[in-house]
């Protein structure tokens, strides 16, 4: 089964200003997609709502950044799956390294609030990916399972298909230092057979596995032609016009 392209746009904590946002607005609504590819930007939470309301093609969903285990209470600073839902927004993002290690994440904590999301009914992008020192020592593989493992644990088989697995490197994310396309290639290809092992060849073959670190319109295309990469999530590009080149790398 082929598996659809999948371009997920990561604001991060950007842009300053609503109307550098409406900018970023406006080049999603004017870009000439082609071909078929899920284009999905994650704007900060301020942001979210207008800039769903304010896009014009159909082309392009939002997601959250974040969110939180429960559905509501006293959790200052924190917006729940069910909040999530409740507004119509489709994706989130999770377990982000900026998550894990800023604000110490733990794999298991990813997980629980997969589960949280899931149940909402929404769908997730989960986020797993080495630090240079792990990849050195050869602990990558070892790593990036260890990541999805708790996730594994939590899961029904059937519900693979609303988890969109990035693969985000620690050492290329912001850094500039994109993953060459066989090492990209190569853990995807790891991760794919490890799903194949802990869930089921259906899930390993259908679940999408896209890459994050440093993607720009330059890289996109050599990326993009690796049999087991699916896409991306791309940070600092989605704030500049080459995000569009980014979202025809495979067209
Ligand atoms: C990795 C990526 C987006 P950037 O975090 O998730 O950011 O493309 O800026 O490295």
């Amino acid at each position: 089964m082929a598996r659809k392209f999948f371009v997920g746009g990561n604001y991060k904590m950007n842009p300053a200003t609503k109307s550098a946002a409406d900018g970023l607005v406006k080049l999603l609504n004017e870009a000439q997609v082609k071909g078929d590819v899920d284009i999905v930007v994650a704007p900060p939470a301020l942001y979210l709502l207008p800039i769903r309301d304010a896009l014009k093609t159909q082309h392009v969903q939002v997601s959250a950044q974040n969110c939180y285990l429960k559905d509501s209470g006293a959790f200052t600073g924190e917006i729940s799956p069910a909040q999530l839902a409740d507004a119509g927004i489709p994706y989130v993002i999770l377990g982000h390294s900026e998550r894990r290690t800023i604000f110490h994440e733990s794999s298991e904590f990813v997980a629980q609030k997969t589960r949280a999301a899931l149940d909402k009914g929404l769908t997730i992008i989960l986020c797993v990916g080495e630090t240079l020192a792990e990849r050195e020592a050869g602990k990558t593989t070892a790593v990036v399972q260890s990541q999805l493992e708790p996730v594994v644990k939590l899961l029904q088989e059937s519900e693979w298909n609303k988890i969109v697995i990035a693969y985000e490197p620690v050492w290329a994310i912001g850094t500039g230092k994109v993953a060459t396309s066989q090492q990209a290639q190569e853990t995807h290809a790891e991760v794919r057979a490890w799903l194949a092992k802990s869930v089921s060849s259906k899930v390993a073959q259908e679940t999408r596995i896209i890459y994050g670190g440093s993607v720009t319109g330059a890289s996109c295309r050599e990326l993009a032609a690796q049999p087991d990469v699916d896409g991306f999530l791309v940070g600092g590009a989605s704030l500049k016009p080459e995000f569009v080149d980014i979202c025809n790398a495979q067209a």
